[in-house]
């Protein structure tokens, strides 16, 4: 299912317990289009999260599934089964690691190309743009794309064409959103900036008025 562009803001949920994941959400849900969640919350809260999540905004599981394509299926099985919406999954497990994730999430699947951090210019920067025609020719629905290198969203771009770009790494590694989404971003994903601000709520709504200021 598409997520619709309204504040075009992806919540990544980083925390680790149940109640500062409703404390958080409680407080930023007008302001962001969809709920990122990572290992820590489902190591720390369980996979029911993803579940009672999926009743406020959209979940997309950034798993990072990177494993054979058998495994990869029988990951992506159980979190759709509880409400995700969509799943991450690395692309350098191969194309039939990939199309096993896309199967089994009927094409509701963002690759990861150039990760954003500084390692990631190591071993993900070279092979990104293959990456980025891998999930294209897989049938994902998009990629993941580093909000800390504006210009690499925008080569991204080129070869993904139509294909969502979603973009990490606004804030607390150095990335504005209007430059991510300038360069040809459809969401930033956002964590820390949100959720370690002093005020949640005031912190995803001024990255919303940032972004709707791009148009
Ligand atoms: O390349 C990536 N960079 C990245 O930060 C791919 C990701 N999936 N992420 C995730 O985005 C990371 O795991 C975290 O959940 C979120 C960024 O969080 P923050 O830096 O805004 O706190």
């Amino acid at each position: 299912m598409k997520i619709e562009k309204n504040t075009r803001v992806i919540l990544a949920l980083d925390v680790t317990t149940r109640d500062d994941a409703l404390r958080v959400v409680g407080a930023v849900k007008d302001h962001v289009d969809a709920i990122k969640i990572n290992w820590p919350l489902v190591l720390g809260a369980g996979p029911g999260m993803i579940t009672e999540l999926s009743k406020v905004r959209q979940v997309i599981c950034d798993f990072k599934i990177s494993d054979i394509p058998n495994t990869n299926r029988l990951i992506v099985e159980q979190a759709m089964a509880r409400g995700a919406s969509a799943v991450i999954c690395h692309g350098f497990a191969g194309d039939d690691s990939v199309g096993a994730c896309v199967d089994a999430a009927k094409g509701q699947v963002f690759v990861l190309t150039e990760m954003s951090h500084p390692g990631g210019k190591q071993f993900t920067a070279p092979v990104a743009d293959r990456l980025a025609a891998l999930a294209k020719a897989a049938g994902a629905r998009g990629i993941v794309a580093p909000a800390t290198r504006p210009d690499r969203i925008s080569a991204l771009r080129r070869i993904v064409g139509g294909l969502e770009i979603i973009t990490p790494g606004v804030g607390a590694q150095g990335g504005k959103a209007s430059d991510a989404l300038r360069a040809g971003a459809d969401f930033v994903i956002v964590g820390r900036a949100i959720y370690e601000a002093p005020d949640p709520g005031a912190a995803a709504r001024k990255l919303a008025e940032e972004t709707a200021s791009v148009g």
